[in-house]
């Protein structure tokens, strides 16, 4: 059974609560229980943080054993070395997810510590995208 990590970064724990315009209506626990439903041959684990240093523990505990990990590190995307080196540092293959087109947004969110490390990135295709970038893990 391949293993995936799902981490999101900071305020992702508003989603559904706020800005839906942007970042839609559903909050990504109910979105989670669809992701298991829709691959119950994957083992998923999710972990949310608003704190910088516990997602670089995530990063390095998921990084060393299992088939990759899907992370959205949100505002850290664009400010965080750590996380970037985190990911630059561990074994298994990462997709980065943005839920909002980055690249059709504020010239801050251009840029990100993560995507030169990662094995892709997905962006503005909403919750859609973590389904995608699990497919991807599974089927490389
Ligand atoms: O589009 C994305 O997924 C982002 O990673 C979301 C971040 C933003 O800083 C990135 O530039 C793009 C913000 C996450 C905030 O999430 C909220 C959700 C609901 C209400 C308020 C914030």
């Amino acid at each position: 059974m391949k293993k995936i990590a799902i981490i999101n970064g900071p305020n992702l724990n508003l989603l559904g609560k706020r800005e839906p315009g942007i970042y839609g209506s559903t909050d990504f626990e109910t979105y989670f229980e669809s992701l298991k439903a829709l691959f119950p041959n994957v083992r998923l684990s999710y972990f949310q943080s608003n704190v910088e240093g516990e997602l670089v523990t995530a990063i390095q505990q998921a990084g060393f054993d299992g088939d990759g990990i899907v992370i959205n590190p949100a505002a850290y995307t664009h400010t965080s070395v750590a996380i970037g080196d985190a990911i630059a540092a561990i074994k298994v293959p990462v997709v980065e997810v943005h839920i909002s087109n980055v690249h059709a947004r504020e010239s801050f969110r251009q840029l990100s510590h993560v995507s030169a490390k990662a094995a892709g990135t997905i962006a503005g295709l909403g919750l859609q995208g973590y389904e995608l970038a699990i497919r991807y893990l599974i089927n490389r």
